[in-house]
């Protein structure tokens, strides 16, 4: 290991996948996977490999070889090792568009913490900060969607036990012309782990789409995210009068008090809450 072109404590992923004679893309998957790469450090040194990380990395390896799943080698070697300060990690791998990086970073925190917290320590802020650095470099919107499409893959990720029945079935959609779903995202993850049953029509949804599905699906609540004013369409919540559904407005585009006859919610906790029982 002394031989390495970095010295003993910096090496790179592509150097540790020479030395352990394995494909690169093999050890990021371990890494994503199985938390099992370098330790957290310093923002900008979170790739570099210690010596105590290639000695782990080198067990694994022979424990895999000696025939052991990768999933049971990395718990013998130790489990993941947890990021020391995900924030941190998340925007700077964000800020060099590794999307690999902000996946096993929120992977790990949605893992670990669960849905909601995780969504609120650590998406909330990191979309704050990656937004805010458009201020000084107008053009690094580049940053904010490798960091959605990381939040959205890493929800997509988490764990979806079978919806319980008995329980309220939700339908989440995004508003006409409304891109922005992660906060959807965020809820029907949460909401699936409280194994209520979800169906997620996404971003943009016309509102005769909205209304085939709420007849199609007859769900016990609809979820209706509007980012901006000028996406938040009052037809769409008119529409949906004619169904027995209760009507939920989320999002900042929405007027701020409660439309008649239907319920707003204004963070992710109130919404589960909400939607755990919207009968209640
Ligand atoms: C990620 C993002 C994108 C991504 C969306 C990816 C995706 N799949 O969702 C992309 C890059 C596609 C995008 C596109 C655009 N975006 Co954009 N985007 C954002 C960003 C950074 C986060 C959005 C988000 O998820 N917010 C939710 C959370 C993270 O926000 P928050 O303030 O922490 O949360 C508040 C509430 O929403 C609530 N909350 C949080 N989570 C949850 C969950 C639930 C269930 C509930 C009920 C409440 C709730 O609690 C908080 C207190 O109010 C915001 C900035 C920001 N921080 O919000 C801009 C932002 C929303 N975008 C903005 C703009 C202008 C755009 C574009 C028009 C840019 C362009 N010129 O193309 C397009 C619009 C496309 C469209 N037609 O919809 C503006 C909107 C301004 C406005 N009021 O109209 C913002 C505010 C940026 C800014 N500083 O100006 N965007």
């Amino acid at each position: 290991m002394n031989g390495g072109p970095v010295g003993r404590s910096a090496w790179t992923a592509g150097q540790v996948a020479r030395h352990l004679r394995i494909a690169e893309s093999t050890l990021r998957s371990w890494h994503r996977r199985y938390g099992v790469g370098p330790r957290a450090s310093r923002p900008g040194s979170y790739r570099r490999y210690t010596a105590e990380d290639i000695a782990r990395l080198q067990r694994m390896h022979d424990l895999i070889r000696a025939g052991m799943l990768p999933s049971d080698a990395a718990q013998t070697i130790g489990g993941p090792v947890p990021v020391e300060r995900p924030l941190e990690e998340l925007v700077a791998a964000a800020r060099e568009l590794d999307n690999a990086r902000c996946l096993a970073v929120l992977e790990q925190a949605f893992a670990g913490w669960g849905v909601v917290p995780a969504w609120e320590r650590l998406c909330q802020p990191a979309l704050k900060v990656i937004d805010a650095d458009q201020r000084t470099e107008p053009d690094c919107v580049d940053r904010e969607h490798v960091l959605s499409w990381a939040v959205t893959a890493a929800l997509h990720r988490v764990d979806r036990p079978p919806a319980e029945p008995g329980r309220p079935l939700v339908l989440l959609a995004c508003v006409e012309a409304e891109q922005h779903t992660l906060p959807l995202e965020a809820l029907a993850a949460a909401l699936a782990q409280h194994r209520v049953a979800v169906r997620m029509l996404g971003a943009a949804v016309p509102t005769t789409t909205l209304v085939h599905a709420v007849a199609a699906a007859r769900p016990t609540a609809v979820v209706l995210w509007a980012q901006s004013p000028a996406t938040a369409r009052l037809d769409a919540i008119r529409a949906l009068g004619a169904f027995p559904v209760t009507r939920v407005t989320a999002g900042p585009g929405w007027p701020r008090g409660r439309l008649s006859g239907t319920e707003r919610v204004a963070t992710l906790p109130a919404a589960v809450a909400l939607l755990l029982d919207p009968a209640g």
